[in-house]
């Protein structure tokens, strides 16, 4: 048996008698006492019967994502892309989700053939939840925080993914070939950085990086020799963009699709991934010099950081591996930039929009995040929030809907305004010069700042 727990009850017809039906309950229950709750495998590795265990840890996190700009949303123990997790393929796998949030979150993870979300899911602030499953197919996998509904994709925007490695019983035809391991590993993940909600739903990045900041590796270029044996392990865990990576100077020898040893192709400029398509590429370093690692998306995603060089030189110093998780720098004292896709970032970023007397004034709420976040508007205005999140069905950090809450200087509320379904609105006129800060009740992170100005 592969893959999640067996079905119950198939088959069974309405016209057996009663008692029949009676102790195959019976049977049933007890079949189901004895399956570890958390369980979404069974087979017990035949090979190594080694089992792996991993910790996640779900925070609201301030991190660095490099050239003193800073990034406010949710990590997986501290960095984003969080940890890196690899096991063999046939492994018994056991990931142990802790939410030390005030959120919820969860998790999904690629690598499991199981509904992980039956196990792992919706896991409650303080609570701690635990999936064990068997690792079937190798390859590399994406994770993600996955706390249900609308909130699988905030979450995963917000900074919460990572890669899962499934190294595969069969070696790959290089390897092979060559009778030994690669020189270097490179564990590479193309993620996307959004300022606002707005430009998340519109797939407009702000920054494109490998492995948690901008131009990471041309800061602090891989070193290679000539001649190495260079394997990739590449995860585009996007959330929007299609990535087309490529070494400038370099033909790709030997790509796998997904990074299973069965999906072998030759000789290609670039693997093209969408969102948590990846590869393994096996590459032999054809020259000395400088290659530029690129996603060959040159607007939307190379110029905005999706570059690293691979230096080869003769002398290089052999490192072995470049791993995918973030560097987990704290954030600078006074940062340049201050990215806050649910709140409130720089007002170089999130630019006041200022409306004039008799503009109509109307205020997304979109990607769990207003938009503008900053807006400023004449006594007597009457601003209008709408809801564009569609996705309005489940409750809580689960659903899109959202709410106004503005909470004075005193700590009392102004206004509070109902829960807004997809498409509806809410409206409320501003008589007194001042400034006011406002948040969602149900996702208290999104924040949002109205300015209202003498005429
Ligand atoms: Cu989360």
């Amino acid at each position: 048996m592969r893959g999640i727990m067996q079905k119950t009850g198939k088959g069974r017809r309405a016209t057996i008698a009663a008692i029949a039906v009676a102790l195959a309950a019976v049977l049933l229950l007890l079949a189901a006492c004895e399956r570890p709750a958390t369980s979404a495998g069974g087979r017990q590795n035949p090979e190594t019967g080694e089992v792996r265990r991993f910790e996640l840890i779900t925070r609201s996190d301030t991190i660095n994502i490099g050239d003193n700009v800073t990034f406010e949303g949710f990590t997986f123990n501290g960095t984003m892309p969080g940890p890196q997790m690899e096991v063999n393929e046939g492994d018994t796998v056991e990931i142990t989700v802790i939410n030390e949030d005030s959120v919820t979150h969860g998790l999904s993870i690629h690598a499991a053939n199981a509904q992980t979300s039956n196990y792992v899911g919706n896991i409650a602030p303080g609570e701690t939840r635990t999936l064990t499953f068997q690792a079937d197919y190798p390859g590399v996998y994406m994770y993600h925080c996955a706390p249900g509904g609308h909130g699988i994709m905030a979450h995963t925007m917000g900074g919460q993914f990572g890669m899962m490695v499934v190294e595969p019983q069969q070696r790959y035809r290089m390897e092979e070939e060559l009778g030994r391991e690669p020189d270097l590993k490179v564990y590479l993940i193309q993620h996307e950085v959004y300022a606002d909600g707005r430009d998340f739903f519109d797939g407009k990045a702000l920054y494109v990086m490998f492995n948690g900041e901008t131009f990471r590796y041309v800061r602090d270029p891989i070193p290679a020799r000539p001649g190495d044996f260079v394997r990739f392990y590449y995860l585009n865990v996007g959330p929007n963009l299609t990535s087309t990576f490529h070494a400038v100077g370099g033909i790709w020898d030997d790509i796998y699709y997904g990074g299973n040893p069965n999906n072998l192709m030759h000789g290609t400029q670039s693997v093209v991934s969408g969102p948590t398509d990846s590869w393994v590429i096996d590459w032999i370093v054809p020259d000395e010099g400088p290659f530029t690692l690129v996603s060959h998306a040159f607007g939307t995603q190379a110029i905005k950081g999706a570059v690293g060089v691979l230096d080869s030189r003769e002398d290089a110093p052999r490192i072995g591996e470049i791993r995918s998780e973030g560097l987990g720098t704290p954030p600078v004292e006074d940062p340049k930039r201050f990215v806050s896709p649910f709140g409130l970032g720089s007002d170089t970023l999130d630019v006041p929009v200022r409306y004039r007397s008799g503009d109509r004034t109307l205020i997304q709420m979109v990607g769990n995040s207003y938009y503008p976040k900053r807006a400023e508007v004449p006594v007597g205005t009457t601003v209008t929030w709408i809801n564009e999140d569609v996705f309005d069905m489940l409750e809580g950090e689960l659903t899109g809907k959202h709410d106004v809450v503005v909470v004075q200087a005193d700590g009392n509320e102004r206004f509070r305004s109902e829960l807004l379904d997809h498409a509806e609105t809410f409206s409320t006129t501003f008589n007194q010069p001042g400034e006011y800060e406002y948040i969602c009740s149900i996702h208290p992170y999104m924040r949002g700042k109205i300015t209202i100005v003498e005429q």
